[in-house]
Order: structure tokens, then sequence, then C-alpha cells
């Protein structure tokens, strides 16, 4: 680690009070050039803490920037891990309040509930498949604090990777019934379709997704406990969206997902 413990507490109230407040910032890499990854982790456990402390439930753990449109979309090359809170949560056909956020951006992701623990390293798609209790669709509105999205990957992981406001759709299926890989997602904004892709574009397999979180999380001793809501990443690149937008993503075997932005 390269940041003493008063940088990385002073970093996480910067970052969370802009989440918590609906204002940008600049890149926090730009003031602290020699921070590293663990130093951004760090930052992203302390604002875990902080909602934890003011008892905001953490409710599942999310994968970023696994497909390659996302990739392509923010001129990255890794995957980056984060978490999401009881109030990120709204509703399938619920309101997104955009005076609460910056510039949200929506993206369809396919997600699963673990039934067992998992615990890098070595974890491999099979062992994700075996602690796979069902998949269910959601999207993920994003909303990084950072001016303009412009970010690095460190500064990116202490802002706890954009996560914003998420949306869980409401038909769970078994594992063994799907395709994740060739399952197709629609993405539509005001009846428009915006973007498409299939599951395969996450690494793959969404799952790989799965494995590279119990992987990252068995290097820092955690594990994935069983029982947790995994998001695998956007399978397409992130849509802005404004207030009056209304926003369906209809996903292939798994129903679909939508909100209205106000
Ligand atoms: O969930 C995501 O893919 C977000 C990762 C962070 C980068 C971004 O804001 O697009
Ligand atoms: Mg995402």
């Amino acid at each position: 680690m390269k940041l003493d413990n008063n940088t990385i507490l002073g970093l996480a109230e910067h970052l969370e009070t802009a989440e918590l407040q609906a204002h940008d910032v600049t890149m926090i890499t730009a003031d602290h050039p020699d921070m590293d990854w663990d130093d951004a982790y760090a930052i992203q456990d302390e604002i875990r803490r902080r909602k934890e402390a003011r008892g905001n439930k953490t409710v599942g753990l999310k994968a970023g920037l696994t497909s390659f449109a996302k990739m392509k979309q923010m001129g990255v090359e890794t995957p980056v891990f984060g978490f999401v809170s009881d109030y990120m949560s709204i509703p399938d056909g619920g309101e997104v309040k955009t005076a609460e956020l910056i510039h949200p951006k929506v993206e369809a992701e396919i997600c699963i509930v673990t039934k067992a623990p998992l615990k890098g390293p070595g974890c491999h798609i099979a062992a994700v498949m075996a602690a796979t209790d069902f998949v269910v669709p959601a999207v993920e509105i994003i909303d990084s604090r950072y001016r303009d999205f412009k970010f690095d990957l460190k500064s990116v992981i202490a802002d706890n990777t954009s996560a914003s406001r998420f949306v869980i759709g409401g038909r769970m299926r078994d594992l063994s019934e799907l395709d994740l890989r060739t399952l197709g997602v629609v993405l539509e904004v005001n009846g428009e379709v915006m973007t498409m892709a299939a599951g395969a574009a996450v690494l793959g397999n969404p799952l790989a997704a799965v494995a590279m979180l119990a992987n990252h999380l068995g290097a820092r001793g955690q594990e994935i406990p069983a029982g947790t809501f995994i998001m695998t990443g956007g399978v397409t690149e992130a849509i802005l969206v404004k207030a009056g937008d209304n926003v369906t993503v209809r996903f292939q075997d798994l129903g679909s997902v939508s909100m209205r932005f106000v």
C-alpha cells in the first residue's frame, strides 16, 4: 500500500459524499498518482464500512467492465469488483430519481444467486455452476462520481465501480435450463432499441466473471458466501439516460426488466 490510513479515510469520505450529494469530482489518481490496487480496494472497503455503520445493508456483489463492449467504451482491459447496498435497489417497473444521481447510464446484466460459498484461488466456471442457486436478470444504473465518466481503473475501483442503483427482474430460472452464452439481451429506451448482445459478450460466459470475483476475493482472504446476489457485468455498452426516459431490457428466457427515470 502506498497511501496512509488517514488519506484512505479522507478519500473514502470524499467519494462517498460525492455519491450521496450527487456532485462530480475529479479523478483521485490525479492527486495521488502513487496509489496502488490495494489502496483502491481499501478506499472502496471504507466506503462499504461507512454505509454499513449507518445501517445500510450490503445486498450484493458486482463485477464491472467484464464485456468487450464495456472495456472498449471505457478504454480499459481489466474487470473490477464492487458491491451494492439496500438503498440502491429499485423495484421492477419503479422510478429512478435522477435528482439523486449525476449522469446515470443503464446496462443489462445477467445475475446469479449462490447456494454455496465460492472461494478462490482456483475457482472456475464448473465450481460456479455447482454453487449457483438460480439466474435472474437485472439492469444496473451506474453513475460514476468522476466528471464526464473520465477515470482510470484505480480511481473507479475506489469509487465502488460506479455502483448507484439496480433493478432486479421478477423471473428466476435454473441454470440447467439456460445457455448463458447464447442468451440474447435487447435494451430499449422509450421503445427504441439502443443496443443488444448475447451473454457470451461477458468474458465468453457470465459465470467466468463470478469465478474471477471469487479468485479476487480469495487473494484477499475472503469468499463469496452462500446466498449472495452477484451482478456479472453489463453485456452491452452502457447507455446514458435522462429524466423522462423509460427503459426496458428484454432477456431471452428470463423476461424483461423496466424502470422510468423521473
Ligand atoms: O458496472 C460496471 O461495469 C461499471 C464499472 C465502472 C466503470 C463505469 O462507470 O463504466
Ligand atoms: Mg455493471
